[in-house]
């Protein structure tokens, strides 16, 4: 078998997009999963699809808001050993000047980007020092290399997963436990909707002239980099369409 069969693997944020293209991913690599998200319903049902699918791998279910940080340690308990930790859960909302965001919109992404992530990590991170063993991969943007316009608390929030994740290839560095970050440049999730409160037309807009990445581009990337040899470590990637050359820089037909 390849290298991530029998893997546990743990990701944030299965229930849609590019999670939840990674749990594809990885169940066809023989991975086990551990699929974690708000929406329990959509990870059932993923979890049977993929169950019947690969019926050599195990995957469980947990009903998870990654903000709450006391039910985050709680559930860690019941996770086993992770060999890999996606930290994908994340979310924009709005595209406005930043005295325009509202004090919601702003505790939701930092809780969820920054906090969330940061809570899921301390709960797994201590495990991996102790079996000195492991690979966590932060799903980061271009938008956390580059600010834009009417995206300054969502870039924010990047450029801090960016950090964190520097901060954590240093802390880890004598031991064996990996730490990897990708950045995706435009994917077509369901991204743009959360960001547009739902507004499907506004979302589809901004896909509108050119082929963005869809969740396998990015699940396919995630995978390569979980496979390489225990000895070798992807610390970075960006990962644009071909069409993309900066976080607002587009040709469109
Ligand atoms: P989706 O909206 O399709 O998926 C986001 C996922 O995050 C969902 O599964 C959602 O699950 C989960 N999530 C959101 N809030 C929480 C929370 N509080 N607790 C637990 N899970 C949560 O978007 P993407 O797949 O595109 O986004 C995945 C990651 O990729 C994000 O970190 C995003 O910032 C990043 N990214 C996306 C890009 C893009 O263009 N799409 C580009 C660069 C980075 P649920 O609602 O069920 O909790
Ligand atoms: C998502 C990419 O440029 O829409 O992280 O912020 S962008």
């Amino acid at each position: 078998g390849g290298r991530l069969q029998g893997k546990n693997v743990l990701i944030t944020g299965a229930s849609s997009g590019i999670g939840e293209a990674c749990a594809r991913h990885f169940a066809q690599a023989g991975s086990n999963l551990l699929l974690s998200a708000r929406r329990k319903d959509r990870l059932e049902k993923l979890k049977g699809e993929l169950e019947s699918r690969h019926p050599n791998i195990k995957v469980s279910t947990f009903e998870l808001d990654v903000r709450n940080r006391s039910k985050v340690q709680a559930t860690a308990t019941t996770f086993g050993d992770v060999d890999v930790l996606v930290n994908n859960a994340g979310l924009v909302i709005g595209l406005d000047k930043l005295e325009d965001i509202s004090e919601e919109a702003m505790d939701t992404m930092i809780d969820t980007n920054v906090k969330g992530l940061v809570h899921v990590t301390q709960s797994v991170l201590p495990g991996m020092r102790a079996r000195n063993k492991g690979h966590i991969i932060n799903i980061g943007s271009v938008a956390g290399q580059q600010a834009y316009a009417n995206g300054s608390i969502y870039c924010a929030s990047k450029a801090a997963v960016a950090s964190i994740t520097k901060a954590l290839l240093y802390e880890t560095v004598d031991t064996a436990i990996r730490i990897s970050e990708i950045n995706p440049g435009m994917v077509e999730t369901e991204f743009s909707l959360v960001r547009f409160r739902g507004d499907k037309e506004r979302a589809d807009s901004v896909y509108k002239g050119l082929q963005p990445l869809d969740g396998n581009d990015i699940a396919e990337t995630v995978v390569f980099v979980a496979g390489r040899p225990d000895h070798v470590n992807i610390a970075e990637m960006l990962v644009f369409p071909v069409n993309q050359a900066a976080a607002t820089t587009f040709h469109r037909k």
